[in-house]
């Protein structure tokens, strides 16, 4: 007879005894799945109940608060809020962070609600990132930008909303994926352990700012293109994901419009640089490993190079 498929409740079980964390983090990741399914609801009836629309408002990035946006966020926000353990929350879409005093111990998490916003209206694949960061009793958070000063990153998240509803887990040194059985309203396990291959199949980057880059950036991207396929969504998730599973880099260089990169470093950059490390390969800002930068600020930008490590270390020595 066939073992039933293994579910998240049962893989949140198995991992309760790992660390004495992770009876706080497996609430954690419970509130961020429910979160998930209740976003996943609202983007698939988007078109219909006239929720692909703006908010006419523009967030600290200037760029335009979708109606998701701000539907994800608040859910992804009472949620956590709702297991009394998170003390800070920063996220794309606000513009302070949000802070509420715990019983300790307590945790920082960082959203990006709804990744690659701007494809919604086209229904192209998007998701949503979250990183998750254990204070200690002592941590003393930065008064004004509510930073913690030493965290501990314990744990990264991401879901996709795209054909299947995907949410990829990394905590305990190990990244594992799960797929939505929307009927029964469970992720069931798809990937244990992700590793991602070693050889690069894809490359991903904006081409349209080849202009923009410098000229060591020109150089490595034409590389790039003279050896590799190029893919690129426009949803940063959906590039990452893919090239994950089958061996590849995404890039967001600095370039003249954007001189700091477009990516976030506290909801983009640092979960999937977690992510990525623990999945075997490589970020870099192009100068530094992105896990080692203290944040200056909660929306700080900075490039991004992410991705299997062969290909990784090979453009980092080329620029
Ligand atoms: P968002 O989180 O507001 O959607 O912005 C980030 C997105 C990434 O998903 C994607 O990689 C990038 O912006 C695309 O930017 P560009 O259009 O400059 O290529
Ligand atoms: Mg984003």
């Amino acid at each position: 007879m066939q073992t039933p498929a293994q579910t998240l409740d049962d893989f949140l079980s198995q991992i309760k005894d790992l660390n004495p964390t992770n009876l706080d983090l497996i609430r954690i990741i419970k509130a961020i799945s429910i979160s998930a399914i209740d976003i996943k609801e609202i983007i698939e009836t988007a078109p219909i109940s006239n929720m692909t629309g703006s908010t006419g408002k523009t967030n600290i990035h200037k760029e335009e608060i979708q109606l998701l946006d701000n539907s994800a966020n608040t859910i992804f926000v009472e949620n956590l809020m709702e297991t009394q353990l998170i003390s800070h929350i920063v996220s794309e879409e606000l513009q302070d962070p949000l802070h509420k005093p715990t019983n300790s111990p307590s945790y920082f998490v960082s959203i990006d609600p709804v990744d690659g916003s701007s494809n919604i209206t086209s229904s192209i694949t998007i998701g949503s990132i979250l990183g998750i960061w254990k204070l200690d009793n002592s941590e003393q958070i930065n008064d004004n930008l509510f930073i913690p000063n030493s965290p501990q990153m314990i744990a990264a998240i991401y879901t996709i909303y795209g054909p299947s509803t995907i949410l990829v887990i990394a905590c305990n040194s190990m990244v594992n994926a799960f797929a939505l059985n929307p009927a029964k309203k469970a992720f069931i396990q798809t990937h244990k352990n992700i590793k991602t291959p070693n050889e690069c199949k894809y490359y991903s980057v904006n081409e349209n700012y080849f202009l923009k880059w410098t000229n060591k950036t020109q150089k490595t991207i034409s590389f790039l293109r003279d050896n590799y396929s190029l893919r690129y969504v426009g949803s940063l998730i959906a590039d990452f994901h893919r090239n994950l599973l089958n061996g590849g880099i995404f890039l967001y260089p600095e370039n003249k419009d954007y001189p700091n990169g477009k990516l976030r470093l506290l909801y983009e950059i640092l979960p999937l640089s977690y992510i990525i490390e623990n999945a075997g390969g490589i970020a870099s800002t192009g100068k530094a490993n992105p896990l080692t930068i203290k944040p200056s600020h909660h929306h700080q930008k900075t490039p991004l190079i992410i991705g299997s490590k062969k290909i990784v270390t090979k453009i980092l020595s080329m620029l």
